[in-house]
């Protein structure tokens, strides 16, 4: 007997993966139901070498339900996920809404999984853990082991960000873009602020007080929370005109002295991390290669030698799955792997 599991918004962009891994992985579920808005019930979607309709999150009957992944926005999560944990189950959210509230544990199982433990013996506890946005889990898998090698005193991380990240809106414009360019040379701004195709945009998310966008300040932010509040930050977030798979250029400063071979050799050994480093052309890992895959991969290891324990590197991974699916699933998977959940219906 399994877990019953809720993917809830199984029709967006991450929904759609979080129904693939739950498959690739056999996660060990007895029945996984597909949860939409009204307008999308009924719809038909795969699940393994299965298809699922997806019913109407409004009208579902929720007892027996032992987790439930939700990837529908932050207005569906800040209705729906303090009622669901309340009921006792287990609530994945992929929206931002419940990230930076302090009793939610945000959670990169690599980096900082261990945490939950604490948090599941909690009587107060709301049974909401929080996926981080997309730019930071996979910048915190990669710092980890550095972090542990030589202790991260400041990040200057530069993102190139897939528009796949803004949703099937964002991956329709660029497709959309790029075709009427070609055709007839026009190209219609919509999701995003400025044309897409063939260019680059320095703003994801809206504009904050000082200057820099909300994608920045949760790079910031979601790095200390789950990482070290003592790492300092500053971020760049571009949209490239990639359709899967986000990239970053990250120059570290360490308090302690760490060369490249160091670095790469605790890469190597780190868990989710593939390193590929070879100095030489093509050597090098980009967006193209990494969608589909679970890991983060870490490239162009080099020393940073404006400060004085510095390295510069490039983390790719795709966005979709490390940077919501997969982290979210990976979630669920240590909550059972340390035994910190019980199936309701065993
Ligand atoms: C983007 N990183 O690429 C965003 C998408 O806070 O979960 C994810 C937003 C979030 O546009």
């Amino acid at each position: 007997m399994g877990y019953r599991v809720a993917v809830i918004g199984a029709t967006g962009n991450v929904g759609r993966e979080v129904l693939n891994i739950l498959a690739e992985r056999k996660f060990p579920a007895n029945e996984v139901i597909a949860l939409a808005s009204s307008r999308s019930t009924g719809r038909e979607l795969s699940f393994g070498d299965k298809v699922l309709k997806a019913k109407n999150l409004d009208n579902f009957d929720f007892t027996g339900v032992d987790f439930a992944i939700m990837s529908a926005g932050s207005d569906i999560s800040r209705k729906w996920a303090p009622k669901l944990g309340a009921m006792g189950i287990m609530v994945i959210d992929n929206s931002s809404f419940w990230r930076y509230h302090s009793d939610v544990p945000l959670i990169v199982p690599e980096v900082n999984g261990a945490t939950l433990d604490a948090y599941m013996v909690r009587t107060n506890r709301q049974n909401i853990i929080a996926n981080p946005n997309c730019s930071t889990a996979q910048l915190v898998v990669a710092l980890k082991p550095l972090h542990d090698l030589a202790k991260i005193k400041r990040i200057v991380v530069s993102t190139y960000q897939s528009v796949s990240g803004a949703g099937k809106e964002g991956v329709d414009e660029l497709w959309n873009q790029t075709k009427g360019i070609f055709v007839n040379d026009s190209a219609t701004p919509g999701k995003f602020p400025k044309q897409i195709a063939f260019n680059v945009i320095p703003h994801i998310d809206v504009f904050m007080e000082d200057g820099y966008t909300k994608e920045e300040w949760k790079v910031l932010a979601e790095t200390k929370k789950i990482l070290d509040p003592k790492i300092k930050v500053t971020c760049t977030a571009v949209r490239v005109p990639v359709f899967v798979g986000h990239a970053e250029a990250v120059n570290i400063e360490f308090e302690n002295s760490i060369s490249p071979d160091e670095a790469r050799d605790a890469l190597r050994d780190a868990p989710g991390i593939s390193v590929i480093d070879k100095r030489e052309t093509g050597g090098y890992a980009t967006p193209v290669e990494c969608v589909g895959e679970y890991d983060t991969f870490v490239s162009r290891i080099r020393e940073d030698n404006t400060v004085e324990n510095g390295l510069a590197i490039w983390i790719v991974s795709d966005n979709l799955r490390k940077g919501a699916a997969l982290n979210a699933i990976q979630i669920a998977e240590t909550l059972i792997e340390r035994n910190l959940i019980s199936k309701k219906a065993a």
